[in-house]
Order: structure tokens, then C-alpha cells, then sequence
């Protein structure tokens, strides 16, 4: 998604001698290695979209995955940056040497450039449990972002071990077409009620006549998730937090009627503490006769199921592990060396860091689109990668004027721009008291922990005074 922005972006201000590198055999990053059933976005698709691409297609307000994958790939064919793209060339190494960075491929093939940006994604390691035995197991298991489509599903015994956004969507997709279905909760997770109307074959029409149409969406639905959500988050006492909280609350008491299963399924702390759930069939779908939910912790995976401490065990023909991704990868596992030998693998140690979640002191003319302790859980992920775009043109532009050869973020501001998030970061709704992927070792939230509206205010113009240009 970042990587066709960039390329398209790059070309409009006037820059011709670019290079995609893709990994893959297909272009698409997210949407194209998780292709599990029920997936969508949990951002509006109108939203969901590039700005200067806005889509009259979209079949939902938020529309599956197979869509989002297609758009993408009509962007970047539209746009002529498809021809771009260099597939099955997985970048192994990248090194400043003698002011110019060094790219090598796995595939022992190399290039050069003057400046390096990493569109290589958030969430793309799947994390796969340490569950004693999952060996052992004789059905088919995956993870939910490697899902294998071979498997048939119908009639079968079908388990799902966790309960985030992905594993969700698989138990709403699916629970009417297997046998059963079996979902193992170790957390409670808050569900926003959201309703998902299609878009009609009107509307559709509207939206090709009157591209205005769309637009008018996008800005409305932007300002009702900047002031009704993403402000909010830095701010626990938010009203807006306090309001989500409450429908959340209602939405479980009103559509879950067993009370034993309203229990459990009801989580003991603040909504929007971990990644906000939005679904409008969950909880119909865990309440049919063929689902059961699962709290007792797993002790093992056997042959033929998952043993719980309790010592039963729940028979199952197929396991999906929809347990996460490791979050802080970001370019890694390649190997990125900076000014004089410095490894960021060194630097990284103790977590990923970057000021404004672009530039690195001593990795000059490398930039990162959705890098470290950006506003992942925030907003879409396209508006900050197009925010974020524009204040590294900014950077580069230093660069392509005269003014320097090599631009970074400075140790000193990188330093005092890490206190001041670490310290703003306490009050945000994701220090209120729960785990989740949001947080680093010592529980501090990786992420933007200002407003929105500080971001798009901070992505508007580099401080100039912040960077050391050589
Ligand atoms: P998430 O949101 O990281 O969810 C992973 C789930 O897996 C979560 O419920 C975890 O429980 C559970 N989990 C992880 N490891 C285990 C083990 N060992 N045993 C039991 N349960 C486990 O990943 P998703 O793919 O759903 O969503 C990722 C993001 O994609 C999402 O936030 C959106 O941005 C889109 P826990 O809550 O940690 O107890």
C-alpha cells in the first residue's frame, strides 16, 4: 500500500529513477498474504483509500479483502507504477557505504541509491504460539494470515485460538458452514457494534458521476474518527472513550441473552485499551448452537484436539492460530547499516524507535513509511502513510536543492522526542490497564500518543532544526 503511494507520489514531484522492490510475486502487502474468510478492513473503505484514487466500486462501507487487494493492484496498473516493480526480490541487506546506500537481494543481485524508503509494513511476521504439542496435531493447522484454501471446511470440526480482530472475522465468516466451532479465548475482547450496509448499484452510479460524492464521504466519515476516536485515544478521560465504552457495553448486553456466556465473553477492562473489535455478527455468531466458547486455558495440542487445563479435550479437524503478528519487526529482518558500521539490529535491541516513526540518527536518506511508534492504531493507515510521504519529500527535497547530501533525525531530538512520547504515552486509553500488542517490554504503548490532529499538524512541515544535514 505504502510502496505504490511512494512510487506514484515520487513520480508527480518529479523523480524518475526509482525502484520497487517486492518480495512477493504479486503486489498487495497485507491483503495479499491474509486472504482468510470474512476478511475486511476495520476502517470505512472511502476512507480506506488513496486520496487522490477514490474508488465509485467499493461494494460495503467496509468492503473484504479481495477488494482492497484488487484496488490496489488497479492503482498502481492505473497509475503505470506496476512497471515499477521488481517481484521476487526479497532485499536482504541495506547499507550506507561512501554516502549512497547499497541494496543486495537474496537472490545475490544488488543496486544503489541515494535514499532508501522502507514501505515494508506493520503487522507481516506472523506470530505462531508456544503451545506445547502443536506439532502433534493429525488435522490441518495455519495461521490465519497463511491460510491454506485447500482445506475444506464444510462439516468439519473447526478451532480457532484467539479472539482479535482476525480470528473475529473467521468465526463470523464461518461458523454456518462447519460442523462446529470452537473458539479458544484467552482475553475478552470489547466488539463496537458497526452495521456493514452494501453500497447500492445508485449510489455506485452516483459515485462514478459525482466523484464529489465520495470525497464528501471520505471527509465526513475522516472528521467523525478523528473527533470521535483517534483524539481520543491520547486522552483516557476522554468523553469520546467514555461513549465508546458504553455502546460497547451495550452492545454486549443487548445481544448476548445467555448470562453465563455474556461473562465471559465481557472483558474487565477499558474499551479501546486493546485494538478496538468492530463487528456487526460476532455475538450472533457465537451464540449459534454449533459454536462454543472456550475460556479455560490451553494446555496442549494432541493428535486430535486441544487438551484444556481442565482435562478435556475439545476434538477438532482443523486449528487456526489467529495469534498476532511479532510487532516489532518493521524492516527486519533485514540488515540495515548506518553511518560508520552502526547496525539498527543494535540499535533496536531493547525495541524499534524512530523520530516522527520516519528517520533514525545515523541512517541518513533512509526514510520509513509506518515505521516505529506511529499512529498504527489510530486512523488509516493509507492518510498516515500520505501524511508521512509528504514531510519525507520535504526531507529529500533538503537533499535534491543543494542544501545538504545526507539529512537524519539528530540523536539530540530523537532522544527528547522518545522522552516526550514515553511520558505522553501514560495517559493514552492503551496504558489503562490491559496487554496487548500495543505495548513494548516494559508496557509503555509504541505508538503516537498525541491527537490526530498533532500528526497531521507535525507531518505538515519538518522541524528542519531537529535533523542533522551534512
Ligand atoms: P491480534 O489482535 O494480535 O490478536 C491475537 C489473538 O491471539 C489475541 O486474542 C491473543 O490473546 C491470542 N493469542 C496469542 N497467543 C496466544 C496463545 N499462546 N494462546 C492463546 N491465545 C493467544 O491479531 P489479529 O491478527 O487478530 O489482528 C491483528 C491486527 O490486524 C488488528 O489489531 C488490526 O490492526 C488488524 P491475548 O489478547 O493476547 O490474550
Amino acid at each position: 500500500m505504502s510502496g505504490i503511494m511512494a512510487a506514484i507520489k515520487l513520480r508527480e514531484a518529479g523523480f524518475h529513477d526509482f525502484t520497487i522492490y517486492e518480495k512477493a510475486d504479486r503486489l498487495g502487502g497485507t491483503w495479499r498474504e491474509n486472504t482468510y474468510p470474512g476478511i475486511a478492513c476495520d476502517v470505512p473503505s472511502h476512507l480506506y483509500s488513496y486520496s487522490f484514487a477514490p474508488n465509485p466500486e467499493w461494494s460495503h462501507r467496509f468492503s473484504p479483502g479481495s477488494e482492497i487487494q484488487a484496488y490496489f493492484e488497479a492503482v498502481a496498473r492505473r497509475h503505470g507504477v506496476d512497471g515499477r516493480i521488481q517481484y521476487r526480490k526479497e532485499v536482504t541487506r541495506c547499507a550506507f557505504e561512501d554516502g549512497r546506500w547499497k541494496v543486495e537481494m537474496a537472490d545475490g543481485t544488488s543496486d544503489v541509491g541515494d535514499f532508501v524508503i522502507a514501505a515494508t509494513g506493520v503487522l507481516h511476521h506472523p506470530a505462531t504460539p508456544d503451545i506445547e504439542g502443536l506439532d502433534d496435531f493429525e488435522g490441518a493447522c495455519f495461521h490465519s494470515a497463511r491460510w491454506d484454501h485447500a482445506v475444506p471446511l464444510a462439516g468439519r470440526r473447526l478451532g480457532v485460538i484467539g479472539t482479535g480482530s482476525s480470528a473475529i472475522q473467521i468465526v463470523s465468516a464461518l461458523v454456518e458452514q462447519v460442523a462446529e466451532l470452537t473458539l479458544f479465548q484467552r482475553t475478552a475482547q470489547w466488539i463496537a457494534p458497526v452495521e456493514n450496509p452494501a453500497y447500492s448499484e445508485a449510489e455506485k452510479a452516483e459515485f462514478r458521476r459525482r466523484p464529489e460524492a465520495m470525497a464528501q464521504i471520505r471527509a465526513q466519515v475522516s472528521r467523525a474518527f478523528i473527533e470521535g476516536f483517534a483524539n481520543a485515544l491520547a486522552d483516557v478521560q476522554s468523553p469520546q472513550l467514555e461513549a465508546i465504552h458504553a455502546a460497547c457495553e451495550t452492545n454486549l448486553e443487548t445481544s448476548v441473552k445467555d448470562p453465563e456466556l455474556r461473562e465471559k465473553l465481557r472483558p474487565n477492562y477499558r474499551a479501546a485499551c486493546k485494538r478496538l473489535i468492530m463487528s456487526a455478527d460476532f455475538y450472533e455468531a457465537i451464540q449459534r448452537p454449533n459454536a462454543r466458547l472456550v475460556t479455560e486455558a490451553i494446555a496442549r495440542v494432541e493428535e486430535s484436539g486441544v487438551r484444556t487445563r481442565d482435562g478435556r479435550l475439545h476434538e477438532l479437524d482443523v486449528l487456526v492460530l489467529a495469534t498476532g503478528f511479532c510487532v516489532d519487526r518493521f524492516v527486519r529482518p533485514m540488515q540495515v547499516t548506518g553511518r560508520d558500521g552502526t547496525r539498527l539490529d543494535d540499535i533496536w535491541k531493547e525495541g524499534p524507535f524512530a523520530y516522527m516513526a520516519i528517520s533514525v540518527p545515523d541512517f541518513p536518506n533512509f526514510f520509513m513509511l509506518n515505521g516505529p511508534n506511529g499512529p498504527v492504531g489510530n486512523f488509516s493507515l493509507i492518510d498516515v502513510a500520505e501524511l508521512q510521504f509528504a514531510y519525507i519529500l520535504q526531507l529529500v527535497e533538503q537533499v535534491r536543492s543543494g542544501a545538504c547530501r545526507e539529512v537524519s533525525a539528530s540523536r539530540m531530538a530523537m532522544e527528547s522526542f522518545e522522552a516526550e512520547r514515553r511520558e505522553a504515552a501514560r495517559t493514552t486509553i492503551w496504558s489503562s490497564g490491559c496487554t496487548s500488542w500495543y505495548l513494548d517490554a516494559q508496557g509503555v504503548p509504541m505508538a503516537w500518543p498525541w491527537t490526530f490532529d498533532r500528526f497531521r499538524e507535525e507531518m505538515s512541515k519538518p522541524r528542519l532544526a531537529d535533523f542533522e544535514a551534512r
